[in-house]
């Protein structure tokens, strides 16, 4: 069967739930046997957008790279997850126009829920003064206008968050 394509774009602050909501919908869509590749912003700048810094500059290179692998993707069948807080709106929106069947998910929890939680021991490292230029803390985040999706990560489970996602999906008859 020949599937039409589509990448659903994750954004949010780090902690929020990208992660974790795109690794639940990428084994979603795969026990239904559709191709599916998960492109993590965090991943993608050890290989593709190495060297990158977290400057407004270099965010919206690491989204624009993102945004041309998706593209290729998309236009060949595949189902595309991206991962990365995207934290410019001018970025998200300058992919949108270019991939075809564009989702924007907007991953949403309040900054104090994403400390508390603070997965990876980053936003101690910030306030001890060890990382700065920190989204939500010490750097802006843009909320998305308009996002096809929101998930209210302390409100939803993962699976409700991913169920949102999944009947987005098949309202736009992408799978
Ligand atoms: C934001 C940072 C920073 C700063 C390191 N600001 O939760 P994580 O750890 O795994 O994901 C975050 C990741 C952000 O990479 P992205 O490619 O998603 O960002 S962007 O879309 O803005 O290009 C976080 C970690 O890197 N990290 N320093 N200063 N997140």
């Amino acid at each position: 069967k020949q599937y039409a394509g589509y990448t659903v774009w994750l954004t949010g602050f780090s902690g929020a739930g990208k992660t974790t909501i795109a690794h639940r919908l990428s084994a979603t869509l795969t026990s239904l046997a559709h191709p599916v590749e998960v492109l993590d912003g965090d991943a993608i700048r050890a290989s593709l957008s190495k060297g990158l810094t977290f400057s407004r500059e270099d965010r919206c290179e690491n989204i624009l790279r993102l945004g041309f692998v998706s593209e290729l993707l998309s236009r060949h069948g595949v189902g595309v997850i991206v991962s990365a807080i995207s934290p410019y709106r001018s970025a998200r929106d300058m992919v949108r126009g270019r991939i075809p069947n564009f989702i924007e998910v907007h991953v949403k929890c309040s900054i104090g829920e994403c400390e508390r939680r603070d997965v990876k021991g980053l936003y101690k490292k910030v306030r001890a003064g060890e990382i700065s230029h920190f989204t939500g803390i010490d750097d802006p985040y843009e909320e998305p206008a308009d996002p096809e999706v929101t998930c209210c990560t302390e409100l939803e489970t993962v699976e409700e968050s991913t169920a949102k996602i999944c009947a987005e999906l098949i309202r736009r008859k992408l799978i």
